[in-house]
């Protein structure tokens, strides 16, 4: 089975690519043909998520899946949450949204986090969502060069004190948030509830 896959984040789709079982193809907008910046305009990654996959099946009139993800830290009350990707700005710097994460947390001792996904699928016009968690903690500094966005500053729990960005993505893919939003998806689509 081949779903488009409405994001223009590459890495997202190498991390996903990395995890899919046998049978399962995704296409991201670019590799679709689709030259399309998709909103981002509500306070949920739900709304987010539902958003950018209406956009791409209004576009396309098929069977798509969009996601949409958040850092929440605890001693931040959620933040940066659903404003992760402009924390420190419009310019959407990776490096400037984890320095000015790390800023915040100075002196905290609660320094504990989760990534949270939302896979939003729109199958033969209807929508269903996926949530996937990972749990961990803010590095007092930022470690590693892999992954992308927040990578270098977050330590998963489970692991062995390495950041995702000192992590194969494979290995980042045995925690991640994504990956258990995807593995529910999978499920899903293996096992449709009956109509
Ligand atoms: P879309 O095209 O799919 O919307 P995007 O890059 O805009 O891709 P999001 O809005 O979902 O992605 O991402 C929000 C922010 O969270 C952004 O700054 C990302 O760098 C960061 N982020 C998302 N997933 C992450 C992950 O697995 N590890 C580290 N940072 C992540
Ligand atoms: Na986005």
């Amino acid at each position: 089975m081949e779903l488009i896959f409405a994001t223009n984040n590459a890495h997202k789709v190498d991390e996903l690519r990395a995890v899919l079982p046998a049978g399962f193809s995704i296409r991201p907008l670019r590799e679709a043909g689709i030259d399309q910046d998709i909103p981002e305009p509500h306070d949920t990654l739900e709304a987010n998520a539902r958003e950018k996959a209406e956009v791409i099946h209004r576009l396309t009139g098929g069977d798509c899946f969009s996601e949409d993800t958040g850092l929440e830290v605890a001693a931040l009350g959620g933040a940066p949450g659903v404003k992760s990707a402009r924390y420190a700005g419009d310019d959407r710097s990776p490096a400037a949204n984890s320095e000015k994460l790390l800023r915040e947390l100075q002196g905290r001792a609660d320094r504990s986090a989760r990534f949270r996904t939302i896979i939003c699928l729109c199958l033969e016009g209807t929508y269903h969502e996926f949530e996937g968690i990972c749990t961990g903690t803010i590095a007092e500094s930022p470690s590693g060069t892999g992954g992308f966005g927040y990578d270098p500053v977050f330590i998963p729990d489970g692991g062995d004190g390495r950041t995702f960005a000192e992590m194969s993505l494979a290995e980042k893919g045995r925690f991640s948030h994504r990956r258990k939003a995807l593995d529910k998806l999978v499920a899903f689509l293996t096992n449709p509830p009956k109509k």
